[in-house]
């Protein structure tokens, strides 16, 4: 087995919104350059790419697949062209980032009739972030509805006028099959059996003067590339040379100022070949890219990682999924040297070692052993011990951390419980894995609720990992909201508040006895205890006592087994027995006195109350803005940025839990927002009623 040149790799991510037709066209590439035999389809559930059972089970990709081809250029060279096809749902975005932070070029598919949707924005947003090459896509053009014009249009309108047309549809609809690549200046002629092959004929006489139009155009942006280019288009006219074309091409995708738009049906398996044609020729090789910035694992001074394939050995992994009788595999990308089976490597991380024992050629699940990965190519490797997602290992004599890719913060927490007692530890072993597999996906216990939390990008999302859980450990758990914590405090001064314990039955007895003020303090100012005993009436020695018991209930609650705060408590008065007395008895007796204090002392629960940061299309401002008052919302102020609408408000925690789903539906899923803790007020005192009524219930049930 050769090992590929760096210079022939092509890093390609497929991207786009759900459903534009990102696994068809993988599958119509892997086909047409002969890596599989057959041409699979998203509803047969026979993809290379959505092997596992949930996606076969909803038709649609929840993982990003590794895959690869390879494609005989037009200068003869064989290029390998890696593949990672991701999901186009809001919930898996975190698999797009990785994605995008190891390949080069990113496709990104637009349908031809429905045209820019969420996915496309956000898909191009990300882009930004690693400097990918774009090329457009517009895909289903064989569909009944389609309409090229106002999709490129609308591709316009969003990303600019660095947009630039590259091909055309001649008969788009049901008998699509043709296009005029104006590069070329050529009609593209398709078969429809779905092999993809197609003839060039002279551009029909009627298309000519749109076909010049479109060429003006491309050749203009390309010219843009280059002072030199330019002066030449518009001194000479559009007669630039092929060689400056190819050259304007390049640059222009390089530096992101030309985003070509390319025609294709995936289903049809058009457009695929000169796809890859032009993927070959024109876009980015891992030689092509400026150094990676990393820095050494005990500094933050950047350095600067060549893609040398002479250099040290650096590999970054940017995925890891455990499947079932493999166990964990992790894919990676050579960002210097080459790596070999068998060679120990360092993980910065964490500072152990690691040896590649094998290394995969990866096509969804089916992988195949390499013996050598070179700079620039992606692979899989199995059993890395201590080993995941944005870790870098690198040579022992040259250690190296590679920057991590961001993954976005939460949207959305939920409770669980699980449904056999027992099962805890396991459990909690498993959703650990499925963090590490899935660094979007969070877990944490919260010691006030005594709740472990699932935290992830929506519903969508969290339901995807508990399955996975329940299919792969065959764990099940229950899901609930999590629980708010609330505070208890009071509103009034109770100036005594007494108690006296008192038990005699046999042997030594018991006996307490405190009088306690109990004031209201300013929020924030939390708890104060004042001895202000004279004369002795409590002992010197059972003054700790009372002040623990009172802690003790600052920490159970009164009202609704909540954290009490803000009060001032001071012991003034009491008595004591010489024999009876102890610290047990001190204790309960300013437990009881406090909580009959409390209760006579105006107690109120207070919420936590969240800063919410709104972002969203205008046209959706009356829906969003409504949302927020029937939340308890309060609107702190507005802003606009362009065609979009900030809100800045305030909402309480318990009106949130839903929030990430209902701003998605108000908004076709163009909405987000971001929140963080700002203070604790009163709850309204209709709603405390419920809450206390249903602490009650709760706890009569327990
Ligand atoms: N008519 C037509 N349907 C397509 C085309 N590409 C994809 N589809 C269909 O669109 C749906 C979604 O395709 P899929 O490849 O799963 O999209 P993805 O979510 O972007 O991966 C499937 O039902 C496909 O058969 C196309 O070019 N023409
Ligand atoms: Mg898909």
């Amino acid at each position: 087995m050769v090992t590929v040149k760096p210079e022939n790799i092509r890093n390609i991510t497929i991207t786009g919104h759900g459903g534009s037709g990102k696994t068809s066209l993988t599958e119509g590439i892997l086909y047409v350059s002969g890596m599989t035999n057959r041409l699979g389809r998203v509803e047969e559930g026979n993809t290379v790419s959505d092997y596992h059972k949930d996606e076969i089970d909803k038709q649609m990709s929840i993982n990003s697949s590794i895959l690869n081809t390879s494609w005989k250029a037009n200068d003869g060279t064989d290029k390998k062209i890696n593949i990672i096809d991701t999901p186009g749902f809001m919930d898996f975005v975190g698999e797009v980032r990785s994605a995008l932070r190891v390949t080069d070029t990113a496709l990104i598919l637009v349908d031809a009739f429905k045209g820019i949707e969420v996915g496309t924005e956000s898909s191009f947003a990300m882009t930004n972030d690693y400097e990918n090459n774009v090329i457009f896509l517009v895909n289903k053009l064989d569909q009944e509805n389609a309409n090229f014009d106002r999709t490129v249009e609308s591709i316009k309108e969003h990303f600019g006028n660095r947009v630039a047309v590259v091909q055309f549809p001649v008969n788009p609809g049901n008998g699509f099959d043709a296009v005029i690549d104006v590069a070329r200046m050529k009609l593209l002629r398709f078969k429809t059996d779905g092999k993809g092959e197609y003839t060039e004929e002279e551009i029909p006489e009627p298309l000519k003067p749109k076909a010049n139009e479109y060429h003006q155009a491309f050749v203009e942006a390309i010219a843009e590339e280059d002072e030199e280019l330019m002066e030449k288009f518009f001194e000479e006219g559009a007669n630039l040379t092929d060689e400056e074309i190819d050259f304007g091409i390049k640059m222009g995708m390089r530096e992101r100022k030309l985003f070509p738009v390319f025609c294709i049906s995936a289903t049809k398996n058009i457009g695929t070949r000169d796809l890859l044609d032009f993927i070959s020729d024109y876009t980015e090789s891992p030689l092509d890219k400026p150094a990676e910035i990393g820095r050494r694992p005990d500094s933050d001074d950047p350095i600067e990682i060549a893609p040398d394939i002479n250099g040290q050995p650096t590999i970054f992994i940017f995925k890891t999924i455990s499947e079932k009788n493999i166990g964990e595999l992790s894919f990676f990308r050579v960002y210097s040297g080459k790596v070999q089976a068998g060679l120990d490597l360092v993980n910065e991380a964490n500072g152990k070692s690691e040896r590649l024992s094998q290394l995969y050629s990866m096509n969804g699940k089916d992988r195949k052993e390499m013996p050598e990965v070179v700079v620039g190519d992606i692979a899989g490797v199995v059993k890395l011990k201590d080993s995941h997602t944005n870790n870098t290992l690198s040579s022992k004599s040259n250690p190296v951390v590679l920057n991590e890719i961001y993954f976005p913060k939460p949207n959305i927490t939920m409770a669980i419980v699980a449904k056999n007692k027992g099962d805890e530890d396991k459990i909690a072993s498993a959703l650990h894995s499925l963090h590490e597999e899935d660094p979007t996906f969070l877990v944490q216990f919260n010691p006030e609720t005594a709740q472990t939390l699932i935290s992830g990008q929506g519903e969508i999302h969290l339901n995807t990992i508990l399955n996975r859980m329940k299919s792969k450990y065959n764990f099940e758990v229950d899901v609930t909201n999590p629980r708010i914590p609330y505070r208890e405090t009071i509103r009034a001064v109770v100036n005594d508040a007494e108690f006296k314990h008192k038990k005699q039955s046999g042997g030594r007895g018991q006996f307490g006895h405190v009088h306690l003020k109990i004031e209201p303090q300013e929020r924030g100012k939390g708890f104060e205890f004042v001895d202000a005993v004279v004369g002795g009436v409590v002992p010197g020695r059972f003054v700790p006592a009372v002040e623990k018991g009172l802690h003790e209930v600052l920490n159970t609650g009164v009202l609704i087994g909540s954290k009490v705060i803000d009060v001032k408590v001071t012991l003034f008065d009491g008595s004591y027995h010489n024999v009876d007395s102890d610290e047990i008895s001190f204790k309960i007796a300013a437990s009881q006195a406090f909580k009959k204090g409390f209760m006579a002392a105006n107690p109120v629960i207070l919420e936590p109350i969240f800063d919410v940061e709104v972002v969203f299309p205008e046209e959706f401002m009356g829906a969003v803005s409504g949302d927020i008052s029937t939340r308890r919302g309060r609107i702190m102020g507005m802003d606009v940025f362009g065609k979009l609408q900030k809100i800045t408000c305030q909402i309480p925690l318990s009106e949130m839990n839903d929030y990430s789903t209902k701003l998605r539906s108000l908004t076709q899923g163009r909405g987000y927002y971001d929140r963080k803790f700002s203070h604790y007020e009163d709850v309204p005192k209709e709603i405390e009623s419920k809450i206390i009524a249903e602490y009650q219930k709760e706890k009569a049930e327990a």
